[in-house]
């Protein structure tokens, strides 16, 4: 055992362990095998902590400045501005499709926190810049029967979810912009969500839909037992809440 191991720290919901431990088992079945990381030539090296580590399916890299790069699927395809299309539909009166231009001419708001990967690693006073989530439901106009946010990547696997609360706060954001410069490709662009205030699963790379719900439909790490209200220090995380 390493210290990647969340279920050795988190030392509090006997439960929830278990339902870490079975999936991570289950995923060592399904998934491990399939997930890679972005970048070749690291697999060797990693392999053995990632079996360990439930939401570390890739590694730390040379130079990424204290971030790992995360992916459950092998490869995800690139999109710049010619191709990439952020659609916001589900119980709104008024569905839309976002080219990056549209998002970047939008106001953007610039946030700055430390990153807390819920596997322990943080990654101190991060900048993130875009258009705040509530700016596009506002515009997209919520019915009164939702409830929920969930959000789906272009990877085609990963998916996340906020209740409308939650994602009508101000420091949830569509972000186009980390530590200064556009999202690169492996850091989820060139578009992310950035949940400020949430363990940084929350935060989905390769954003590309947005779907208004009248439930809370659990994300990708939440059917593995992470918690849906994934607030950094207070939920199933191993951390104490970052300095902000
Ligand atoms: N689409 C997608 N989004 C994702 C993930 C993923 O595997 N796929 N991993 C999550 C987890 S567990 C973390 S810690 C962060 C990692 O972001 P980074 O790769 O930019 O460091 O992305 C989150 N968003
Ligand atoms: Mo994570």
């Amino acid at each position: 055992m390493t210290s990647e191991h969340p279920i050795e720290h988190e030392g509090r919901g006997a439960p929830v362990g278990r339902r870490i431990l079975l999936g991570t088992l289950a995923l060592g079945a399904l998934g491990v095998a399939a997930a890679r990381p972005l970048q070749d030539g690291l697999d060797s090296a990693l392999g053995a902590a990632s079996q360990k580590d439930p939401t570390g399916l890739t590694g730390l890299l040379p130079g990424a400045g204290g971030f790992r790069y995360y992916s459950v699927t092998g490869s995800v395809p690139a999109k710049g501005p010619d191709d990439y299309r952020l659609t916001v539909g589900g119980l709104v009166d008024r569905p839309d499709v976002y080219s990056l231009a549209r998002l970047r001419a939008l106001p953007q708001t610039r946030l700055v926190h430390d990153v807390q990967c819920v596997t322990g690693w943080r990654v101190p006073s991060t900048a993130f810049e875009g258009v705040r989530l509530s700016a596009l439901l506002d515009a997209a106009g919520v019915r009164p029967t939702a409830k929920a946010v969930r959000f789906t990547c272009f990877d085609g696997e990963y998916s996340e979810s906020l209740t409308l609360a939650q994602a009508r706060r101000s420091d949830v954001l569509v972000a186009l912009r980390m530590q200064d410069k556009p999202v690169s490709h492996a850091h989820g662009g060139p578009v992310r969500l950035y949940v400020a205030p949430m363990y940084f699963y929350k935060s989905a790379k390769w954003l590309s839909g947005i779907t208004v719900t009248d439930r809370v439909e659990p994300g990708y790490w939440e059917r593995y037992g992470y918690d849906v209200d994934g607030w950094v220090g207070r939920s199933n995380g191993r951390d104490d809440a970052p300095t902000v």
